[in-house]
Formats: structure tokens, C-alpha cells, sequence
């Protein structure tokens, strides 16, 4: 059992913002005390970024800034410094992050990062220790090429995913780097450790270079989920001398180690335990309460996902999904949406909409849109992969604005339908998280597309949640006091979540749909 006022934080480093949530100790069980979160473009303005993103002439490149995501943990640190918390008692920290981004280090980090200076901004004192920039993030999609070359070398993309969960994609971190290596060899031969967002951010807090988790490890094309080991086909196909660049690889729940002198004597903190971090979506499976296989999530946020744990990896023949490591030890299955709030809010702002006009439109049209059709592909899509955007409108017109609110958000959940299937799960509920998920009339249309309840919590931040709870998981296992995921997960005292109920003469308009839906996607993708 925790000690009474242990605190656990948890941080998510996304696409648009950095968020935490603390978590207290209180008769072995815990609550949410605290809940913060910088918006990048916002309160980071000097970088430039656009929802995290940097501008770039090019639409299939997507990059941001790992100097960005150091200032905001420092300035994150500085907020939780002022609340009115006992961090003397912060017994361990997890951290989730946006998945596949990269982060490129040079020789100097591995004592660089031990050797920060308490008086001085963490910001500047990173940059030397860069042997590139920019990192490249999921929603790039430049990597064509790489990841045809690496499928052919390894010997097909069939096997790349048997090992891998998947097959190459664009925004992986294999494909990247490859992309990288050949572009800028000389930047390549400089570096010397190359990060996930999450062990990069992991490395900030201990001062040394942090491990990758199989969740995280998983969604490069580079890890072989049956040993958790690097796949050496995959390393030698990728980049030349990739091994000696890869972070070691160490289970979700162990302790990367404690927090570093820079954030002990700058911040008045404890020599707190640094969990392993993970991706987002591993962390937001256990925020969502989900550890058992026949469970679903989806999170309604930058990227749309569907995901439910599995025990053993059943990778998807169809080359849609992906198998990843979960936070347990087992693994998940997910598939990825591009097109996910950026689509809903280029809709939004189109017709001069605000969120409450936009919910107002869902009201105001019916189940099916009079049989209106769109293809939401604002943005690249991964699901199904669309390299050049556009939108495609059937019995639609444009300045229809309330029909096209309907449409993209029917297009979005029928979509998650269609292409979760390959993970063989009947679900009656739907844990759900992201931004939009505070929007009741969305959440209705995914309750009636799916035929199923839908649950949603009243933490916002899964990702920052899972992490927290994680945290806590970690810490026991380290003091060999360990609880189950069902004890982390149902010991956790919060309201209980909002449920929406499907309405079943709309679940039958939508199966018919569903048809039609996936004639037009077709037809669009021939
Ligand atoms: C997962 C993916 C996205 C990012 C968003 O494969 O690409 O969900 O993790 O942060």
C-alpha cells in the first residue's frame, strides 16, 4: 500500500500541449489533485509552432521542437512549484508522450545531461547537446520511399510486421531515421543516442540517457515483440551503425532512475523515482482503466484512436493496425487517425462555427445525413493511408455547413469502426478521452455508429493519468509491495464517468450506412 500523502506525477508530452496530473496516496487508494497543462503554441509562442507543429512549405513533413518540449518541462516544474502541493512527499513521476516522434543527441549529452545547471534555464543548456534541431513527429508522412526499402530488405512487410506489429510506416521512427541518415549524413555520424519523445524527456529528469518501453519501442519498426529486443534485420535495413545509436530497451514499469540534482535544487524536490516513460496511447489504455483483452478506448484528440489491450500480439493481416507493448506487459492492438480534431476544427472554423454551434449542427441534422457522405482527409491520412489530402463530399454540398459538421464527425466514427475491426473485439462500451470527447453530441454519434455505451471520465488528460498511474504501480513494484492494474486502476476514487446510451433505430441507419461509407472510401482511395 502507498504511504498515507504520497503524491504521483504524471506527465504527457503531446502534440499541442504538456500536461500533468498528481495523483495523492490516501488509505490505499489515491485521487487527483492536481491538474495542469501548457499549450505550446500558446504559451510558447517564440518557437513559432502551429497545434505543435512547425511550419514547413512541404504538407507531408511534420516536425516540432525538442528545445520547445525542455522549455515546458521547466516552466511545467515552475507551475507545480506554485501550487499548493507537498512535493517534499513526490515519491515517483511516469511520463507519457506523443509516439514515433525523435529525438537526435550528440556525444556531449551522456555527461551534459548529468551535469545541468540548477541556476540557469534548462532550454539553452539542451541545445549543445543536439546533434539535430528539429525532431520529426507522427504526423509526418515524407517517408515513402524508406519505408519500401526497409519492407524489401527485411524481406517483405508481412514479416516486418510479424515482428514488429506493424508494417513500415511513414510517421515511424525506423523510416525517419532512415530518411535522416541519408539526407544529413554528417548530422547522422554526429549523433550519438537517438530518443523517443518519451525517453528523451525520461533523460531530462534523470541526467542520463533514460531506456524505451516495449510500448513506445513498438511503434518504430525497429522492436521484435516476441523478445523485446531490438530486431537486428530491421537495424541492419534501417540506417548504417544504427545499434550503437538505439537507447537500451527496459520494461514499462521499471525505474529509469531518480530525479536529477538540476530539478532537486532548482524546484525544492525530492530525490522523487523516475518511472520508464511511454507513448501516449499505451499511457492513456491504463488511464482509461483498460487491462483486459475485449476492452475498448478511443481517444477523440490530435489523432483519433481506437485501441484494447491483448494478451499475446495478433498483428493485422489487412497492414491497417498496429501491435504495441502495453504498460502491463501484454501488449494492445490500435489503429491511428490523422485526421482526427485538426479535421473537425478546419470544419468548424470553414462555416465560422464556435464548438457550441458545432454541436448545435448535430443537433439540427439527422442520424445517416439524408444519406450525405465525406471523406475528411484534411491532413495525410494513415487510415487508410492518403498521401495527398483532399476532401471528397458525396450528396453533399458544401454550403450545406450543418450537413458537413454531420459528415465529418459520421465520416471519423464510421471510420474507427471499418478499420478496428481487424482486432476481432465486440464491444458494449466505449471508454473514451481527448479534447473532443467533452463534446455530448459527438460522443452520440460514436455511441450509435459502434451500437455501444460509451463512458467517458472526468479526468480530461487519459495520457497524463495513465502516467500518474504508472507512477504508482512503479514505486510498489520497487518496494516489492506490488498491486495489480485492477487495484491501480479501481483504487483510484473519482466521479463516476458520464455514460452515453446508443439509440438503436440510429445504430440502424448507421450499419446500413456503413456500406456505402466504405464503397466511397474505395472508390476515392482507386
Ligand atoms: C500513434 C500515433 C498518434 C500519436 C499522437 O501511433 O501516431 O496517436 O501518438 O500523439
Amino acid at each position: 500500500m502507498a504511504p498515507d500523502g504520497a503524491l504521483y506525477l504524471g506527465l504527457d508530452s503531446s502534440t499541442q500541449s504538456l500536461s500533468a496530473v498528481v495523483l495523492e496516496a490516501v488509505g490505499g487508494r489515491h485521487r487527483v489533485v492536481c491538474e495542469l497543462s501548457l499549450p505550446f503554441d500558446e504559451t510558447l509562442r517564440h518557437y513559432g509552432t502551429r497545434h505543435g507543429v512547425l511550419p514547413n512549405a512541404d504538407p507531408a513533413v511534420a516536425q516540432s521542437s525538442p528545445v520547445m518540449w525542455v522549455e515546458a518541462l521547466d516552466l511545467l516544474f515552475a507551475r507545480l512549484a506554485e501550487q499548493r502541493l507537498a512535493l517534499n512527499r513526490l515519491a515517483a513521476i511516469a511520463g507519457s508522450a506523443q509516439q514515433h516522434g525523435s529525438v537526435y543527441l550528440n556525444d556531449a549529452a551522456a555527461i551534459g545531461l548529468g551535469a545541468l545547471h540548477p541556476g540557469r534555464a534548462l532550454a539553452p543548456q539542451v541545445v549543445p547537446l543536439l546533434s539535430r534541431p528539429i525532431a520529426p513527429i507522427w504526423m509526418d508522412s515524407s517517408t515513402g520511399a524508406e519505408c519500401r526499402e526497409i519492407e524489401a530488405a527485411v524481406g517483405g512487410a508481412d514479416l516486418l510486421a510479424q515482428h514488429t506489429g506493424s508494417r513500415a510506416f511513414e510517421r515511424f521512427t525506423g523510416p525517419q531515421i532512415r530518411r535522416f541518415a541519408r539526407r544529413e549524413p554528417a548530422a547522422y555520424a554526429a549523433t550519438d543516442r537517438i530518443h523517443l519523445v518519451s525517453s528523451f524527456l525520461a533523460s531530462m529528469l534523470i541526467g542520463g540517457h533514460a531506456p524505451v518501453d516495449p510500448g513506445d519501442g513498438s511503434g518504430m519498426n525497429l522492436l521484435d515483440l516476441a523478445t523485446l529486443e531490438w530486431w537486428t534485420p530491421a537495424v541492419d535495413a534501417t540506417a548504417p551503425d544504427l545499434r550503437a545509436r538505439l537507447p537500451a530497451l527496459a520494461p514499462s514499469a521499471a525505474i529509469a532512475g531518480r530525479l536529477s540534482p538540476y530539478w532537486q535544487t532548482r524546484y525544492r524536490l525530492p530525490k522523487a523515482k523516475v518511472a520508464v516513460w511511454s507513448g501516449d496511447n499505451p499511457c492513456s489504455l491504463i488511464g482509461l482503466g483498460l487491462f483486459r483483452e475485449g476492452q475498448l478506448g478511443v481517444s477523440l484528440g490530435t489523432s483519433d484512436t481506437v485501441f484494447g489491450p491483448m494478451r499475446t500480439p495478433r498483428v493485422d493481416a489487412g497492414g491497417k493496425g498496429h501491435v504495441f507493448g502495453a504498460p502491463t506487459g501484454e501488449f494492445m492492438g490500435i489503429t491511428v487517425f490523422s485526421n482526427g480534431s485538426l479535421a473537425r476544427e478546419r470544419v468548424r472554423d470553414h462555416y465560422g462555427l464556435t464548438w457550441e454551434g458545432f454541436s448545435r449542427a448535430l443537433d439540427a441534422t439527422p442520424p445517416g445525413n439524408g444519406g450525405a457522405l465525406m471523406l475528411p482527409w484534411f491532413v495525410p491520412e494513415i487510415t487508410p493511408v492518403v498521401a495527398v489530402p483532399g476532401i471528397r463530399r458525396q450528396q453533399l454540398d458544401e454550403g450545406d455547413a450543418v450537413a458537413n459538421v454531420r459528415a465529418v464527425v459520421e465520416a471519423q466514427m464510421t471510420a474507427l469502426v471499418r478499420h478496428s475491426r481487424w482486432m476481432g473485439v465486440t464491444v458494449d462500451v466505449i471508454h473514451v478521452t481527448g479534447g473532443a470527447a467533452a463534446n455530448r453530441q459527438i460522443l452520440q454519434v460514436l455511441a450509435d455508429v459502434f451500437g455501444a455505451q460509451v463512458r467517458r471520465l472526468h479526468v480530461g488528460n487519459a495520457a497524463a493519468l495513465g502516467a500518474a498511474l504508472r507512477a504508482l504501480h512503479a514505486d510498489r513494484l520497487d518496494e516489492r509491495d506490488s498491486l495489480t492494474w485492477d487495484a491501480v486502476v479501481t483504487g483510484l476514487e473519482q466521479p463516476s464517468p458520464d455514460r452515453i446510451e446508443p439509440i438503436r433505430q440510429h445504430h440502424d441507419v448507421y450499419v446500413a450506412q456503413r456500406e456505402r461509407y466504405a464503397e466511397f472510401e474505395q472508390r476515392a482511395l482507386r
